[in-house]
């Protein structure tokens, strides 16, 4: 990985001038981030270089550093380093479109990945039963999968399906909406609901953001053009990854806007 050329520039390390040493060290690093002088990717100079630069003790260093690795600024890998967060694409989805994951980001040409979390068949909880309209004893399909874009996590989503649609979990390949259209019952119509979420530490740790940042919480409820539901799908998807997009058209409540 790339060692930053340009991290301390020419002049001496100033760090800002008020506040506890530690804390002025990670202004300074964040700075450096933010202007440029280190990439995403990049290696962060050693602890004892650091200290020398800035002329604080490593243990200052080593604050400030951990610090910014609790929050996701800097990631440590065993043996390897410190190195600067890499940077999460943006990602625009419109909420106009039945897509998937995988077209979504085959259209933006970014390589997909999933990591399973889980996928079998379990007793439905009430919330399954009645959103999927199970018949009695009839079980439900789980596959839950962290998703990925170029090795950066970007959302947990955990699907739930009748049984009788997905009789082998294990059968999905990298697309389900793909697995579906196999088998003639990929969704053509679905109702989404999104919520503001503060990411929970188990998630937090698989999406690599801090606990309690800032997430989407996204229901799916998918349908079939007989009006069945297919699936129901609870996301959560990184708050600093993507946007929503609608597109809003004059309605008939706006319809005598401008209008004396
Ligand atoms: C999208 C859907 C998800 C669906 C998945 C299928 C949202 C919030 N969620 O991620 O409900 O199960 O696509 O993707 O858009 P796949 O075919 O790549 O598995």
């Amino acid at each position: 990985m790339a060692q930053p050329e340009n991290f301390f520039g020419d002049s001496p390390v100033a760090l800002p001038a008020t506040g506890p040493l530690y804390l002025r060290l990670r202004r300074w690093i964040e700075d450096a981030i933010k202007r440029g002088a280190i990439n995403p990717g990049d290696a962060l100079p050693s602890e004892r270089d650091l200290a020398i630069r800035a002329d604080v003790s490593r243990v200052t260093v080593r604050k400030a550093v951990q610090q910014l690795v609790q929050d996701g600024v800097l990631v440590q890998r065993h043996g390897s380093g410190t190195f600067v967060a890499p940077q999460p694409p943006r990602v625009e989805q419109s909420l106009s479109q039945l897509t998937s994951f995988t077209e979504d980001m085959a259209r933006r040409g970014m390589a997909v990945r999933a990591e399973w979390l889980d996928r079998g068949l379990y007793v439905p909880s009430p919330d399954e039963t009645v959103i999927l309209g199970l018949g009695a004893g009839e079980q439900v399909a789980r596959i839950a999968r962290l998703r990925l874009s170029a090795d950066i996590p970007l959302a947990i989503e955990r699907a739930s399906l009748a049984a009788s649609v997905l009789p082998d979990p294990a059968a999905v390949g990298d697309s389900l909406y793909k697995y579906l259209e196999r088998f003639g019952v990929r969704p053509v119509r679905a109702i989404q609901r999104i919520r503001a979420a503060n990411i929970a530490e188990a998630d937090a740790s698989l999406l690599q953001v801090s606990p309690g940042s800032a997430g989407l919480h996204i229901e799916r409820i998918s349908y079939l053009a007989t009006g069945r539901v297919i699936e129901f799908t609870r996301s959560i998807y990184r708050g600093d990854t993507y946007d929503f997009v609608a597109e809003l058209r004059l309605g008939d409540i706006g319809s005598g806007a401008g209008k004396p």
